[in-house]
């Protein structure tokens, strides 16, 4: 068998042990330093790469699959700025806990600081944001790196799905010698054969294994009365916990993102709590899972003077309007399981009631459209069958929590709520396989433009909400108060976003008509492929209609005691 040189002896060692730890998927951007890396995962037969240009997109790409499934991701990037590319995907994972392994090629150390071509200080470049970083000197013949390099693997592995703290991004920075590629002479450099054993484990066994530490169920005080509960976006099951509140008798407000739609969740909460918690809705404790969002009229509950528990697998402290009087650090699934069911279940029925008279009343009022508005494009998305939703930050995503009702959950960039990397985070929920729908406002979409230079992906048909910039300042202050409000704020950009996806090779219409739309959509996810589909909206209609919807709401809740 021919030996392999010592970087490519080093990046199959690596590519294998991640494999070992679970790693099925990895987002590679193109780079010389980083060859050896790129080979070696590319060849791997467990593992699929797809390449995507730009390292920002490439971040968030790698960000949208972690969202869709459970094991962690890994993004290959070459030195220097490439590797700084990755800093928004990386606050986000931070923020989301999602297990984002960044690995990025690097010069060896006595090239840094000395003015060589690429080369930055790679060491410790997120700081804090990362669980762990590690920094790997260039491999060389001259010793057995081999439990070196697949025991890091192992513990970067371990430390980005929570081991020690809670998940998140890991960054392990390997410095690389030519040649880079698996030869021995590239023919301007020469590397000895590299004759030590690279294998693993026998069994496809992990070089250091770890166990993820089961959180005690955590006491959950003395709570009396009628509880509800408030699902945002978190690491339990959500089956199981809608098991566990059927049981308890308590009502579960969904949110998008929560995973628990559909069945007898509430899913109108934003108009229901529109000024104030009606008195006959209101509980005796509120219990928060996961990380609420995105509408904050969910305050209105949280400010009630009752017990209001936060419940938590990785202690989260996810109370910012410090509402929070006790944090449990534990499976929600199994601290609701602990709870005895309470007397009645008034309080269950009153909302299940509530809910479906706000929803039929705000069906109606949308139901009186002839034009589209983000309301009524994200109501339409109700009707089509699709397998995962990705929603744009900025008003998409409120938009989807108001009036998609699904089953599933909504995936969004809400850790840090940023609208970039939205075209490479429904790329990579989309790998996943399955019908792929993706809402955004048209700057998202323009911010990530870049994140269409990929490789082709399963079904994936883009909705973008076209109001000529970013409408959500329409519901700020600025929109009232601040001078240049337009061009300082909304970002008018008269761009034609159907001409500039067909520029990246993508199928694009333009959809006017909000009759029939959900069914033309549901038309395009059948057919495989990438599609982007403008809507246009005007803002001044889109703004009446929100105000019209909230003044429904209000009609409604004048009904409820
Ligand atoms: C990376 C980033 N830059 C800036 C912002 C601030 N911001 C929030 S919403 C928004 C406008 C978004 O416009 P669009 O995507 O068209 O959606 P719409 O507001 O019309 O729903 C901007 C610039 C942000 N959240 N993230």
């Amino acid at each position: 068998m021919i030996q392999p040189n010592p970087s490519t002896a080093q990046a199959r060692a690596i590519a294998d042990e991640f494999h070992r730890h679970g790693v099925v998927y990895a987002v590679i951007s193109p780079g010389s330093r980083s060859a050896a890396l790129a080979i070696a995962f590319d060849e791997h037969p467990g593992i699929e790469t797809v390449v995507v240009l730009d390292e920002r997109s490439a971040g968030f790409h790698a960000l949208g699959r972690c969202r869709v499934d459970s094991a962690p991701v890994v993004a290959v990037c070459t030195s220097g700025t490439a590797l700084a590319n990755y800093l928004p995907a990386v606050v986000e994972a931070d923020l989301s806990l999602l297990p984002l392994i960044v690995l990025s090629a690097d010069r060896p150390p006595d090239l840094l600081k000395i003015g060589a071509n690429q080369t930055i200080d790679q060491v410790g470049i997120f700081g804090e944001r990362t669980r762990w970083f590690c920094s790997m000197p260039p491999a060389d013949a001259s010793r057995d790196w081999n439990p070196y390099w697949r025991g890091s693997v192992s513990q970067a592995a371990a430390r980005s799905l929570g081991h020690g703290s809670r998940p998140g991004p890991v960054h392990l920075n390997v410095a690389f010698r030519e040649p880079t590629v698996p030869v021995t002479d590239d023919g301007r450099s020469t590397g000895e054969p590299y004759s030590h054993p690279i294998e693993g484990r026998s069994s496809n066994g992990r070089w250091q294994d770890h166990d993820r530490a089961r959180p005690t169920a955590g006491h959950m005080g003395d709570l009396d009365g009628q509880g509800l509960i408030v699902a945002g976006e978190g690491d339990f099951d959500p089956g199981s916990l809608e098991r566990e509140a059927a049981r308890l008798r308590w009502p579960v407000l969904a949110t998008a993102m929560s995973g628990l739609r559909g069945g007898d969740a509430i899913t109108t909460y934003h108009h229901l709590l529109i000024d104030a918690v009606p008195l006959s809705l209101r509980p005796d404790f509120v219990v928060s899972v996961g990380r609420v969002g995105p509408s904050d009229r969910i305050g209105a509950l949280t400010a009630l003077d009752v017990p209001q528990l936060q419940i938590d697998r990785w202690g989260g402290w996810n109370d910012p309007r410090r509402d929070t009087t006790r944090f449990v650090q534990a499976d929600p699934v199994e601290s609701l399981a602990s709870m005895e069911a309470g007397a009645g279940e008034s309080l269950r029925s009153a909302w299940i009631d509530a809910d479906r008279a706000m929803r039929l009343a705000l069906e109606d009022c949308l139901g009186e459209d002839t034009v589209p508005t983000g309301p009524g494009v994200a109501s339409a998305l109700s009707a089509i069958e699709f397998d995962r939703l990705v929603a744009g930050s900025s008003m998409p995503i409120r938009d989807v929590d108001a009036h998609t009702v699904h089953r599933g959950r909504a995936v969004a960039n809400r850790g840090a709520s940023g609208i970039d990397g939205f075209v490479s985070t429904a790329f990579g929920a989309a790998s996943l396989g399955g019908r792929t729908l993706a809402l955004s406002g048209d700057l998202s979409l323009l911010h990530d433009a870049s994140g269409f230079v990929t490789d082709p992906l399963g079904s994936v048909v883009f909705v973008v909400v076209d109001n000529g910039g970013g409408g959500l300042f329409d519901l700020l202050p600025q929109a009232e108060h601040a001078p240049g409000f337009e061009r300082l704020f909304v970002t008018p950009h008269g761009l034609d976003l159907a001409a500039l996806a067909s520029a990246y090779g993508v199928d694009s219409s333009v959809d006017p008509n909000l009759d029939g739309l959900a069914a033309r959509i549901g038309g395009l996810l059948e057919a495989s492929g990438t599609h982007l589909v403008v809507v246009p909206v005007d803002r001044e209609t889109d703004l009446k209609k929100r105000r019209a919807l909230d003044d429904t709401a209000r009609s409604v809740r004048a009904g409820l005691s």
